[in-house]
């Protein structure tokens, strides 16, 4: 019952279960499952360098100050190929993790568009500890920033005045997901500029998000940021069911298909159809949606 106390130990093993062995993963989920669902999930995304993880270091010690307990999981696409940049977040996060919060790194795998299996069951393992609420960095990156607004129930945007590109970004897509937007690194130039242009472009909106400067290095507006984010844990709360309750939606329908592709693909190795339709397109006397049709038609028989 280390898992349940929040032991250090006991949580990483567990997330390391999740990330890697899908058989004892099984049994994790099964145990912890009920007791899972109840924090809120914060979901904090932006430009790669637009210092996330710097803030998110002073934020938790902030929010623990508040009273709450939070924990971290920095998803980075980049960090299996490199393995650089989850050092860099460890190293810049050493801070709130001396103060007791439990700060992980985790590989987002899986197919583009689906939020892993890993994720969800990281987030259980941390509720299921005592965690709340749960912030998850993710680098804005296409899709991830979608994504995690379907899995956060508080949605952050983080924005920084140093790159051009910034407008830019806000233009695509961002505008609908945050429900805080943060300029942060607010102490360099042109952070009135960003701020005024994402209040045009997003602050007019009928959602009416909070919009906030913030300053990881002159150390300013992060205790606003941290009770905002604490009043809004609140405020959320009456949504948190519906929600919930979409996502074991989309969680089923994932393993389903899930499960379904990975029968299939079995199949098909084997399959004498596949392998007639096969040859007929090596042989371009078939062209390949033709090919993929008559094969699919002859699955669903
Ligand atoms: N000037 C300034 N630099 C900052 C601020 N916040 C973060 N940085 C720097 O921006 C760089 C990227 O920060 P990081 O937290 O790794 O960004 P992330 O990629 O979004 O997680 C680092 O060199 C930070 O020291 C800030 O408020 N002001
Ligand atoms: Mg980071």
């Amino acid at each position: 019952m280390d898992l349940k106390k929040g032991k250090r130990g006991a949580i990483a093993k567990a997330i390391s279960i999740v990330e890697n062995d899908p058989k004892e993963a099984r049994k994790l989920v099964k145990k912890i499952f009920k007791d899972s669902g109840n924090s809120s999930v914060i979901g904090i995304t932006g430009p790669a360098g637009s210092g996330k993880s710097s803030l998110i270091n002073k934020t938790v010690i902030a929010m623990k100050k508040l009273g709450t307990k939070p924990a971290v999981l920095a998803i980075d696409p980049t960090s299996h190929i490199t393995g650089g940049a989850i050092l860099g977040d460890r190293v810049r996060m050493t801070e709130s993790t001396d103060s007791g919060t439990y700060i992980r790194s985790i590989a987002s795998r899986g197919a583009s568009g689906a939020i892993s299996n890993s994720l969800r069951n990281s987030i259980r393992i941390l509720e299921y500890s005592g965690f709340n609420p749960i912030i998850i960095e993710s680098v804005g990156a296409g899709q991830t920033e979608v994504e995690i607004s379907n899995i956060a129930d508080i949605t952050v945007v983080v924005f920084n005045p140093n790159t051009g590109d910034s407008i830019q970004t806000i233009k695509a897509g961002l505008t609908e997901i945050g429900d805080i937007y943060l300029v942060n690194k607010s102490d360099l130039s042109g952070t009135n500029q960003l701020f005024d242009a994402v209040l045009d472009y997003i602050g007019g909106t009928e959602r009416n998000p909070i919009i906030l400067k913030t300053s990881v290095k002159k150390n300013s507006g992060i205790t606003v940021f941290a009770k905002t984010l604490k009043d809004m844990m609140k405020s959320k709360k009456k949504f948190k069911q519906d929600k919930n309750q979409e996502r074991l939606e989309a969680e089923l329908k994932d393993i389903v298909l899930n499960n379904f592709k990975e029968k299939i693909d079995g199949m098909l190795d084997s399959d004498k159809i596949f392998s007639k339709y096969l040859k007929k397109l090596q042989s371009k006397s078939l062209d390949p949606f033709e090919a993929g049709d008559k094969i699919t038609k002859s699955l669903l028989k």
